[in-house]
């Protein structure tokens, strides 16, 4: 009985600071994009894979959550962008709080792109805003067609889908076709770009969706700080 009233208060208190956040974020014309999925579907191979293609004066940085280990972190900074891990000691999620405590000295003016990189887990980062603009759930081919099915939330509540690891498409036994219809059902207007993080297929798709973004966020950041 006492547990009701106490989560509820623990995600308002969240929402509050990302909605600070988020609103800093368009003050300042920063992307924010909060990348969500089970564990090992390839957040961080998509995210070496993006900061490997960006000009290096380009003002981008990450954070990554895990709940131990550096490993995310270390891999990420081989690409000479401000990298931070967050390290949660148990927690299946990143909330607000984190990330503003772990923002507190980047000045988000040099920022133009923020990725964040959330713990694995394809259930509990769903409840969590954390200001993002747009929040990506990757899905890879090892997992199974019926995810979106069983996990709707993150499904719904994310703008793109991104299904990965298609180079091993000839190997298992995933139906890309009922994959894409489920995340449809649970989510019509999502957006959808299959990749390889190993190979390279489909990051043209991906890159294009992330400069529109941008570019978009671009034009909401109020005229007078432009
Ligand atoms: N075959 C294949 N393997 C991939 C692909 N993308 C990632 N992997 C492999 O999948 C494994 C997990 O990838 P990560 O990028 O660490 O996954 P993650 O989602 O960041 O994992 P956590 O942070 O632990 O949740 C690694 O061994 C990658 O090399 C892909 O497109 N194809
Ligand atoms: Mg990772």
């Amino acid at each position: 009985m006492e547990r009701v009233p106490l989560e509820r208060k623990v995600l308002n208190e969240n929402d509050r600071i990302a909605a600070d956040l988020r609103a800093r974020f368009q003050e300042q014309g920063t992307l924010c994009l909060n990348f969500i999925s089970s564990p090992g579907s390839g957040k961080t191979s998509l995210l070496e894979r993006t900061l490997s293609s960006l000009p290096k004066g380009e003002r981008v940085a990450v954070l990554t959550g895990d709940i131990q280990t550096e490993n995310d972190a270390n891999r990420l900074k081989r690409y000479g962008f401000p990298v931070k891990q967050i390290t949660t000691g148990g927690t299946c999620h990143l909330d607000a709080r984190m990330i503003e405590r772990h923002l507190a000295d980047w000045p988000l003016e040099d920022l133009d792109l923020l990725f964040i990189e959330n713990v694995g887990n394809l259930v509990c980062p769903s409840s969590y805003d954390l200001g993002e603009e747009a929040k990506i759930v990757l899905l890879s081919v090892t997992e199974g067609e019926d995810k979106p099915l069983k996990y709707p939330s993150i499904f719904f509540k994310s703008q793109l889908m991104i299904l990965n690891k298609v180079d091993l498409l000839p190997y298992v036994p995933f139906n890309v076709n009922a994959a894409v219809e489920n995340a449809r059902k649970v989510h019509p207007g999502i957006e959808i770009v299959k990749v390889s993080c190993l190979k390279g297929n489909g990051l043209d798709e991906w890159l294009i969706w992330l400069e529109k973004k941008r570019q978009a966020q671009k034009e909401k950041q109020p005229a007078a700080v432009r």
